[in-house]
């Protein structure tokens, strides 16, 4: 049976995290930004990085998406105050064949997203690998958040607090979410670019290396390499 008081308690813990950043739902496309954030989505296939996506930018749930191949983006408009930040979300694979197509994307990224699935221990266990991947190929000091999803399941192999321990020692945020029952979502999104701000406008030089420098080029530059039959084309957020 559901513990919909342990439910209440965990969603309570997390709205009382603030931040005021105003998703822009019909943003004019000439409008300029003070920001523009690379973030990536990493974790093992299945967790629910699309779906997180795709609830955050059309408001919905599927219960069947084909899998993710190499990656997709959305672009994201919102506001902060004074500054109109654009988010370019990838949403990589997890799938380990294709780290070789998403090392490019991680290369120039400003934040990553590592999402496990609560019911399943061994995504959590495999985040410290993504980790250590995503160092490898992008060295900066970064905005890096854990995201917990499907935490709407009554299976549970992750709890919270374990998840909030090693959140705290690797220097990440942390949210717990469920993409099918919206929890979180537009918090965990919001939060990370409120960080993004931060951070960011604090550590400047790395935020036009990131943005300016040969790694960005090079991103620019090489399209996706793998199979193109397989992409999926996506639309943006506008
Ligand atoms: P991925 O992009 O990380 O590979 P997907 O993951 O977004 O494709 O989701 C994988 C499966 O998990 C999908 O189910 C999806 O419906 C389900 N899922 C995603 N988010 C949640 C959530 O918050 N709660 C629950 N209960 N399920 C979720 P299928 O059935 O297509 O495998
Ligand atoms: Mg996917």
């Amino acid at each position: 049976m559901k513990n919909e008081q342990k439910v209440d308690y965990k969603y309570q813990k997390l709205e009382n995290k603030e931040y005021d950043i105003v998703k822009i739902n019909n943003p004019n496309p000439s409008q300029k930004y003070d920001y523009l954030f690379r973030i990536c989505m990493v974790g093992d296939a299945a967790v629910g990085k699309t779906s997180l996506l795709i609830r955050y930018c059309d408001g919905t749930f599927k219960s069947i998406y084909s899998n993710t191949i190499g990656v997709d983006f959305r672009i994201i408009s919102l506001k902060s105050d004074d500054k109109n930040i654009k988010l370019n979300v990838s949403d990589t694979a997890g799938q380990e064949r294709f780290k070789s197509v998403s090392s490019k994307y991680f290369r120039s990224a400003h934040g990553f997203f590592f999402v496990y699935d609560v019911s399943d221990l061994n995504t959590f266990k495999n985040i410290k690998n993504w980790l250590s991947t995503t160092k490898d190929y992008n060295d900066k000091q970064v905005v890096n958040f854990l995201v917990g999803n499907k935490c709407d399941k009554d299976e549970r192999q992750v709890d919270y607090d374990t998840a909030l321990q090693f959140a705290q020692e690797n220097n990440m945020g942390f949210f717990e979410t469920s993409a099918k029952d919206n929890k979180n979502v537009d918090e965990a999104f919001g939060y990370i670019t409120q960080q993004l701000v931060h951070f960011y406008s604090k550590n400047e030089k790395i935020y036009n290396e990131l943005s300016t420098g040969d790694m960005y080029k090079e991103q620019k530059g090489e399209e996706i390499v793998f199979d193109k039959k397989h992409t999926k084309k996506t639309g943006c957020c506008k």
